[in-house]
């Protein structure tokens, strides 16, 4: 197996910025079941960084699950402006640190 512990820290961390405090509560154990399925599904060289292409794919997966904002995003194909909020450095890959740095922005 690949998907190590490594993998699975990631995931959460992403779970964690894509819920967002107030959904968090909203969110059934379900639908945080369903989208930490769709964050591991997407990492697919298993590398723990999100890319552009993996990006996409996993705002898709999540609009589908109607989990988080990913439907707007999708509807609005907004992928670039919600990748590029979240990669604060710019090089074209979400990866802990800044997944961490946006879900520990308060809104408001
Ligand atoms: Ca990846
Ligand atoms: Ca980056």
């Amino acid at each position: 197996m690949k998907a190590t512990i490594k993998t699975f820290c990631f995931a959460l961390s992403l779970l964690a910025l894509q819920m967002g405090a107030a959904q968090a509560q909203d969110m059934s154990a379900a639908d945080k079941q369903a989208m930490l399925e769709n964050i591991l599904q997407s990492d697919k060289n298993n590398d723990g960084a999100i890319s552009r292409s993996e990006f996409e794919t996993l705002i898709k997966m999540n609009a589908d699950d109607n989990l988080g904002r990913a439907a707007m995003v999708k509807r609005m194909g907004a992928y670039d402006a919600a990748f590029g909020r979240i990669d604060g450095n710019g090089d074209g890959f979400l990866t802990q640190e800044e997944m961490k740095a946006l879900a520990e922005e308060r809104q408001g």
